[in-house]
């Protein structure tokens, strides 16, 4: 296993810290540690070196950023390397890892943690989520309209922000379950709260019917065990399709639903701030011709 730390492009979600997951696979051992730094300009571009011989284009996007935003506050960060192609990022404070691909071309841009306050009381963990996209439909899609804007541009960019939740790029919201007494019944009065305030607010009129043939696809039956994993995939033609451990439990075309979903972790009043920046400099670093 490699494995390298270096200022990740990923802000580091509050209270967070990024270590080596010490449980990845081993399956080609390579006793190679580089560190990285920002302070340290030597090591920083050896270790690029590194990554780069390793055609790791998640790492390679990272440092691209990194370098052409010196000045910006980089966290220290640590991915865990089996082979050139699989790497995890991994949050020490829920314990919660995320590969750096998923489908071989879908590409983490950022995690984060949805949080719940109950009864007015505490804030639980309820799920720590990774957010991936299609870099090629990234590219095809955004960079024509957008290459020769800057990433400080992008960011405040309302047109920009908005095609990156409209425009029919191939994403995943992976949910890894963290509160380990979730009921049915919990997450589907959370979600009518969190979606279909969405729904109404870019569907406009009734959207209940919608709401209700999404919740539907949740049989009383479904367990959610902490450690259980959910995707949220959005397929072209904006189809939302459900995996819960990786079995499918139904598929929806609707933009409008796909948008209301993506909308929680990269909209206007994201789940987790921090990993709404993450995902937007990741974008905002991909379409830069
Ligand atoms: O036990 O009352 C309680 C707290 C339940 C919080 C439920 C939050 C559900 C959030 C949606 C989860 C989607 C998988
Ligand atoms: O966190 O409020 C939220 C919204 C999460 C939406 C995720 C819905 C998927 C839930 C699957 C439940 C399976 C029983």
């Amino acid at each position: 296993m490699v494995s390298l730390r270096f200022p990740f492009l990923f802000s580091q979600p509050t209270n967070h810290q990024y270590t080596t997951n010490p449980t990845h696979g081993t399956s080609r051992p390579i006793s190679v540690a580089v560190a990285v730094a920002t302070a340290s300009a030597t090591a920083a571009v050896a270790g690029i070196a590194a990554y780069r011989n390793h055609k790791h284009p998640f790492v390679e996007n990272a440092l691209n950023f990194l370098f052409a935003n010196p000045s910006s506050s980089h966290l220290w960060a640590s991915l865990s390397f089996a082979d050139s192609s699989s790497a995890t990022v991994v949050d020490s404070k829920t314990g919660v890892s995320f590969p750096s691909e998923l489908g071989g071309s879908r590409k983490l841009l950022g995690i984060g943690l949805r949080k719940k306050r109950i009864l007015g009381l505490k804030n639980i963990d309820v799920y720590a989520f990774g957010v991936y996209a299609d870099h090629g439909d990234v590219k095809k899609l955004l960079r024509e309209k957008y290459g020769n804007l800057s990433i400080s541009e992008l960011k405040e960019n309302k047109e920009f922000n908005d095609d990156i939740l409209e425009a029919d790029i191939s994403m995943t919201v992976r949910l890894q379950i963290i509160y380990s007494k979730l009921s049915i019944g919990s997450v589907r009065s959370a979600f009518e709260e969190s979606v279909g305030s969405r729904l109404q607010k870019f569907g406009g009129s009734d959207n209940k019917e919608l709401l209700q043939r999404f919740t539907s696809q949740f049989k009383d039956e479904y367990k959610i065990p902490r450690g259980s994993v959910i995707d949220l995939s959005k397929e072209p033609g904006h189809v939302l399709r459900t995996t819960i451990d990786g079995k499918e439990v139904g598929s929806i075309q609707s933009k409008l639903l796909c948008r209301s979903i993506m909308d929680l972790y990269f909209g206007e009043d994201p789940f987790d701030k921090k990993a709404k920046e993450d995902i937007e400099l990741n974008l905002a670093s991909l379409v830069q011709k």
